[in-house]
């Protein structure tokens, strides 16, 4: 008998599995305020570089012990090694350091069926970068993107007692996808986020907005709700110490009121929260909820209608550790560090970061811009990836709406100036202005080298411009700089989103020795000097706080790290230019007070 091992990948039904069972955005089941059975913790775990599990169907049947094999096929993931979810695989064995493919998770879920009608569904907060669900050895979904949630809904093929659940993940870097094959961070893979069951009513509340009317005079308050199915009802909504228990009309399945409240509002001096829920019949959901009005005047950008600049600084998510598995404590960390530089505001860069990054931006007071990996070279022209890109933007967006302390969403990073581009991202930006009409829509551009400008022809369909350049450092003199600032009148604020020099922590020497800490420091004071005589200039967010592992600088000062940091990779040891941001934002800070 003779078997074509790749049968599976040419047969019709497993090629449109992919899409049949993609899932998205559009069925995003909101966590705030659930409790969840929480899924962490040790699961079976193989890697599998050429895909056999697909191709054997690993999935298809229960796993046997090796003694009662009839045939030798060798799935018995009993016998496999285990590995912590969540976390990146490349963290937990020499051996995984820089593997890319496939890899398969699979544990047992014990189900004790619950009130009739009960639904279940298993939220994965992300999985880098595709991931296919099976349950029982039924396919249930697929998904991509490596950095935003998605839910797979369980119900009626969970069976009382044991289940086998299985994902296979594979963080493959391809041409086509958001990010392409080539980004300067590390391609973490696995499932690195926390995977859960939520146990829902028939009817339950999957997604809802709580936020100020924009242009209201900061007086009336919108809450929007939608619903798992199209039915008719009343939900409420109640807001603790603002708004009693208040009805809000469903139709099919959609709800919004418009409420004259004026609640206390947020900004980074006063994060104020408020306690918010919703019900719908039995389900509930609850969440703290900041009240903020973000918006643009010509050059200016306005918090609560006064005058505001963006002290910034640019994050990865990444750690010596744990790779891109973000802890409560780490993220605090980040944001400790920028606090001690004067910061307000934080560039998450390039992807979405672990939820909680934006939740504890509220809780302390910090702006953030928030972006997708339309990064560099994507293939702008391909329908399959804006699929991919649009999906991960109204991921983001579902998942973060209402969060006040983001006041950005970001849609690219350093994408050159071409016609496919210029209609993808501007696609993009109205979708963002679509899906949220509370914040605003920005990029990451880069100059126009033929005009010596900020002349992006996406600028028109941006609400702030992000612009990325290093004079000082790739490009060595800062006269292009001065150049290229009297060059432009944008008419639009522009924050600077990326300057900054490569320094090896410890590293010292003249000022032009490139990578010492002299170099850098000599670098930020002259950037800094230089934009703040451009008015129309109204953030930064310099690139980095901490040093990143990538692997695609292994030569010899960088050995696998971007050395661009403030900090080192440590997050401790503090670089000589940390000092010189720290005592520009102050003055900065003094200046606006
Ligand atoms: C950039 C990119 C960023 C890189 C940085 C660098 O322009 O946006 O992702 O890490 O430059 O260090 O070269």
């Amino acid at each position: 008998l003779v078997v074509d091992p790749y049968d599976h990948l040419h047969d019709e039904s497993y090629a449109d599995a992919f899409a049949r069972g993609r899932v998205g955005a559009a069925i995003l089941v909101t966590v705030a305020g659930r409790t969840v059975e929480p899924l962490d913790g040790e699961w079976r775990f193989a890697i599998d570089p050429h895909d056999e599990g697909l191709r054997q169907t690993w999935y298809a049947d229960e796993p046997v012990p090796a003694s009662e094999w009839t045939v030798p096929r060798d799935y018995d993931d009993g016998s496999w090694q285990t590995a912590p979810v969540p976390s990146c695989w490349n963290m937990l064995r020499p051996e995984w350091r820089y593997y890319e493919g496939g890899a398969w998770y699979t544990r047992t879920l014990d189900h004790t069926p619950g009130e009739a009608g009960e639904r279940i569904v298993l939220h994965v907060g992300a999985a880098a970068y595709e991931a296919r669900v099976f349950l029982n050895g039924t396919f249930l979904g697929a998904h991509r993107g490596a950095s935003t949630p998605f839910c797979i809904e369980l119900t009626g093929h969970l069976r009382p007692g044991p289940n086998r659940l299985q994902i296979q993940v594979d963080n493959g870097r391809r041409g086509d996808r958001v990010p392409m094959r080539h980004t300067d961070w590390f391609n973490y893979g696995g499932l690195y986020r926390s995977v859960a069951l939520l146990r829902l009513p028939p009817v339950f509340i999957r997604d809802f907005g709580v936020a100020l009317v924009p242009g209201s005079g900061f007086r009336r308050v919108a809450v929007d709700v939608a619903l798992s199915d199209p039915v008719d009802g009343t939900a409420t909504v109640a807001i603790d110490g603002l708004l009693p228990p208040t009805p809000i009309p469903v139709s099919g399945g959609r709800g919004r009121v418009e409420l004259d409240l004026a609640p206390e509002l947020w900004s980074p001096d006063s994060p104020r929260l408020y306690g918010v829920t919703l019900r719908f019949g039995t389900d509930s959901v609850a969440d703290r909820i900041g009240f903020r009005e973000i918006a643009v005047a010509g050059e200016r950008i306005l918090l609560n209608g006064r005058d505001i600049t963006l002290r910034g600084v640019s994050v990865h998510e990444d750690d010596l550790l744990h790779g891109k598995t973000s802890g409560e404590a780490d993220i605090r960390r980040r944001y400790a560090d920028a606090k001690a530089l004067g910061c307000n505001f934080l560039r998450l860069a390039h992807y979405p970061h672990d939820p909680r990054a934006a939740a504890i931006a509220d809780e302390v007071g910090l702006m953030l811009w928030s972006e997708i990996p339309v990064y560099w070279a994507i293939d702008f022209a391909n329908p399959d990836t804006y699929e991919d890109a649009a999906n991960q933007l109204a991921e983001l967006i579902a998942r973060d709406r209402n969060r006040a302390g983001t006041i950005l969403w970001g849609v690219g990073n350093e994408n050159a100036d071409t016609d496919a581009r210029l209609s993808f991202m501007a696609r993009l930006a109205a979708l963002a202005r679509r899906l949220d009409p509370t914040r605003l829509v920005t990029a990451a551009c880069l100059i126009d080298r033929e005009r010596f400008a900020i002349a992006d022809r996406l600028a028109a369909h941006l609400d702030v411009i992000g612009l990325n350049e290093y004079f000082g450092w790739y490009e060595p003199s800062f006269d292009g700089l001065r150049r290229l600032l009297a060059n432009s009148a944008p008419g639009k604020p522009v924050v600077i989103s990326e300057f900054g020099a490569d320094a090896v922590a410890g590293l010292r020497g003249g000022e032009r020795e490139l990578f010492t800490e002299d170099c850098q420091e000599a670098v930020y004071r002259e950037q800094l000097a230089i934009l703040a005589t451009a008015s129309y200039v109204r953030g930064m967010t310099p690139w980095i706080l901490y040093d990143f592992r990538t692997e695609r600088r292994q030569t010899a000062f960088q050995r696998g790290w971007n050395r661009k940091g403030l900090i080192a990779e440590d997050k401790t040891t503090r670089k000589r230019a940390f000092a010189v941001l720290a005592a520009h934002y102050r003055a900065m800070a003094d200046a606006e007070a």
